[in-house]
């Protein structure tokens, strides 16, 4: 094992930042943000930069699978052993940041660097990974690779998806290297990864306003997102009197109050959200046909999305019964809260210690790659401080240095759990 000294010497903080600026520049916004949504062509081009750094800066094993996941495979000592797995992902949200995704996927690729640095051979194969469409995008399907990865997603869940310009998905996923067809070689089971750790930057404000250097990820929250499709009736905005109107945005605007008041009675275990909804025809003079409008709700308590949902559904029924308006309900994501693995937070805790770097446990209210791999491996995640726990938005930002310092945790967990207690590990005890 290397010493704190020489692992922490390894990092080089303008290199890290280097990267960080060299992909913000990939889909950069006049106002700074980040729009490099999945499957989009910035998304092929910030792709092609990190393969061509993986082949010219690292000799490792590159593969990209039918999901479109990037793997980056560096040999161990025992070569038939489960891999020790870490990366995150490049895609971004509709004007994002540039460091949700990238400062861990950059951080797993400079622990690589470090690997390499001192020529350190690991027990375990490590393999570092890009993962396909965490982010909602305009197939509106997220954590695309990582799902597909644990077999929650298939190809007939894919198969007739289509963006509003009329772009099938099988197209789009062929475009970053995938194949639909082939999904279901992507699957992997348990026993080929032995870990998967994942650095993230926190999207809360604990770290920053604490001043901690680490979150050690206690779990990640529960998901549940719902496209509610309402059908009222066009008339004129001027001569139909208000009682004779079917108005689905009327309709609409008492059901998203309705989800903000019952979320708001969870006392802050639960929130809720409609980030998109669309009005046809969308005239000022015309009363609305039809509304779609998309919502999630999220808790690590999964009675209070249950109940949440009770509360939605009843409103629901109340406004098409009273106002005479159809609405269509579509399950488009349900994903439970789940807990990540002991043996990878104690190792992070631990790394943290040894590396005198400050940390806390904490909860994560965004979703993550991390919570569906860890449905087939031992999971857990790293988070770092982001100003103010800004995220999502072109003032996401988070400090170099404190990138490193998660890299540097994040390295040193790698390592924890590579040297683990050979007879915790079923595979290694013969
Ligand atoms: O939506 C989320 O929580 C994550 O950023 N994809
Ligand atoms: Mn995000
Ligand atoms: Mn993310």
């Amino acid at each position: 094992m290397i010493s704190v000294e020489q692992l922490k010497a390894g990092f080089d903080l303008s290199r890290m930042a280097g990267l960080i600026d060299r992909f913000g520049q990939i889909g950069k916004d006049p106002d700074g943000g980040v729009t490099r949504l999945a499957f989009t062509n910035k998304d092929v081009e910030a792709r092609k930069v990190f393969l061509k750094i993986l082949e010219k800066e690292f000799s490792l094993d590159i593969r990209i699978d039918a999901l479109g996941n990037i793997f980056a495979r560096r040999p161990g000592r025992h070569r038939d052993w489960p891999v020790i797995l870490t990366g995150s992902h490049l895609d971004s949200v509709r004007n994002g940041g540039r460091y949700d995704g990238p400062a861990g996927l950059f951080s797993s690729l400079e622990a690589f660097r470090v690997l390499d640095l001192f020529d350190i051979e690991t027990d375990h194969p490590f393999e570092l990974c890009l993962l396909t469409a965490e982010e909602p995008n305009d197939f509106g399907i997220s954590t695309f690779g990582s799902r597909g990865m644990a077999g929650i997603i298939k190809k007939e869940d894919v198969r007739r998806l289509m963006d509003e310009r009329g772009n099938d998905f099988p197209s789009a996923l062929k475009a970053v290297g995938g194949n639909m067809e082939k999904m279901d070689d992507a699957v992997r089971s348990p026993e080929e990864i032995a870990y998967f750790l994942e650095l993230h930057i926190e999207q809360m404000p604990f770290l920053d306003s604490e001043k901690r250097d680490i979150g050690v990820v206690e779990g990640v929250t529960g998901i549940f997102r719902q496209t509610l499709i309402l059908t009222g009736e066009a008339d004129h905005g001027g001569t139909t009197p208000m009682d004779r109107r079917k108005d689905a945005l009327c309709a609409a605007s008492e059901i998203v109050l309705k989800l903000e008041t019952a979320a708001k009675e969870e006392d802050g275990l639960a929130v809720a959200t409609v980030g998109h909804i669309s009005v046809f025809p969308n005239s000022i003079n015309i009363t609305p046909a039809r509304v779609t409008l998309d919502m999630e709700i999220r808790s690590f308590y999964t009675d209070r999305i249950r109940r949440i949902r009770q509360k939605l559904e009843d409103r629901i029924r109340e406004t098409e019964a009273f106002r005479k308006i159809q609405i269509e309900r579509i399950v488009t994501y349900d994903s439970a809260p789940v807990r990540f693995s002991t043996p990878v937070k104690q190792a992070i805790a631990e790394a943290a210690d040894r590396l005198g770097l400050k940390r806390r446990n904490l909860i994560s209210m965004a979703g993550h790659d991390a919570a569906h791999l860890s449905r087939i491996t031992e999971a857990g995640m790293i988070f770092i401080p982001c100003r103010a726990g800004r995220s999502h938005c072109p003032e996401e930002f988070t400090e170099t240095s404190s990138i490193v310092k998660g890299a540097q945790c994040l390295l040193q967990a790698l390592l924890l759990l590579d040297q683990r207690k050979r007879s915790d590990l079923p595979y290694a005890r013969h």
